[in-house]
């Protein structure tokens, strides 16, 4: 009688057990591992050169080839505000995305101030990278960052680490012009 009563509830519950750890099995394919749960030890130029082709990628909105002054500008922008929610910058690795923290984040959107001071930074660094035409290729952009790179290694052994990798990532993130 009691085993009896016993099958007529287990029953059921293990049934639902059973569908409940199925779809659980289903909904976490490899694929939707979060994306930024891995924190970067180092970075090589190819990683750095990866990064800034996915970058100008998502950062060429009409997809023309070059990016103009304003595509610059937004990339800027919203680098800022990603930085500043997450505290942490992603970097788009030839491995995978990999994560670097970024000093003082702060959950409170930038003013229309903070963005301006990144637009002027913004507008100062395009004219520099992309030359006398003023049309920023996708290799200038590329050369841009690699330019970055090796001036942040400061032991030049082709590797950024500890605090260049810090200092990688601070200048991805476009937060000097408004934290300094
Ligand atoms: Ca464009
Ligand atoms: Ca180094």
């Amino acid at each position: 009688m009691i085993s009896a009563l016993f099958q007529k509830i287990a029953l059921p519950a293990l049934a639902a057990a059973a569908a409940a750890g199925g779809s659980l099995v289903a909904r976490t394919p490899a694929i939707e591992v979060p994306a930024y749960d891995l924190a970067a030890r180092s970075l090589e130029a190819s990683d750095a050169a990866h990064q800034a082709e996915r970058a100008f990628d998502k950062a060429d909105h009409n997809k023309d080839g070059y990016l103009s002054a304003d595509e610059y500008a937004v990339l800027g922008i919203v680098s800022a505000e990603l930085a500043r929610l997450n505290g942490f910058i992603a970097i788009d690795t030839v491995t995978g995305v990999r994560t670097v923290s970024v000093p003082k984040p702060v959950t409170a959107s930038l003013s229309i101030a903070q963005k301006a001071a990144i637009r002027d930074q913004a507008r100062s660094e395009y004219e520099w990278i992309a030359g006398d035409d003023l049309r920023l290729t996708r290799s200038e952009f590329v050369d841009s960052k690699l330019e970055e790179f090796i001036s942040i290694d400061a032991d030049r052994n082709g590797i950024l680490t500890g605090p260049e990798l810090s200092r990688f990532a601070y200048a991805q993130s476009k937060l000097a012009a408004v934290i300094g």
